[in-house]
């Protein structure tokens, strides 16, 4: 069985990793989320990884704040994707483990978001576009997606907009 997998540094870093996962559920896309960390707990993260890999995860969203190594880690323990969500849990607003996530060494690639909830949302966005690939279903959900957002900014501007001519 085909799921994403979800996973964040820290208990603290849950608030806007669950984003991610709420976005994922909302478009019936299975997923699993667990806690583990680079640092903290790397046996844990290099088992969890190997184990997930072998079950069926085809995506790795990895989110971590400060010196963020998770996702490079991960990526270090798979050939599938991994999407890196920089999250601002330090008094560098994020900066730090934007870089940290970011700036991989050639040939290892991370997919690198923007900071904190933005960036969670857009994990698993990425996740879904790339899971559509071979799922028509999930890619008739995200183009209807689109039609909302692009209706909903018409709707929005026709109620303030002001043109010349
Ligand atoms: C990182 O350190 C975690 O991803 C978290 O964002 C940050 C702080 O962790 P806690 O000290 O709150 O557990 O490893």
């Amino acid at each position: 069985m085909k799921f994403v997998s979800i996973i964040m540094g820290s208990k603290s870093d849950f608030e806007v990793v669950k984003e991610c996962a709420n976005t994922l559920k909302k478009f019936g896309c299975l997923y699993e989320i667990i806690i583990s960390s680079a640092h903290r707990s790397p046996k844990r993260t290099k088992e969890y990884v190997k184990d997930a890999d072998k079950r069926g995860a085809c995506i790795f969203i990895a989110a971590a704040g400060m010196a963020a190594h998770l996702a490079g880690v991960i990526a270090s323990y798979t050939l599938k994707p991994v999407i890196g969500i920089p999250l601002n849990s330090s008094p560098l607003n994020g900066l730090d483990s934007l870089l940290s996530t970011l700036q991989m060494p050639s040939q290892m690639p991370v997919a690198t978001m923007s900071i904190g909830k933005p960036g969670a949302i857009n994990a698993a966005y990425f996740a879904m576009q790339i899971l559509s690939l071979d799922n028509e279903e999930l890619k008739d959900k995200l183009i209807e997606d689109r039609i909302i957002k692009t209706k909903k900014i018409e709707e929005d501007s026709s109620d303030i907009e002001v043109r010349i001519v």
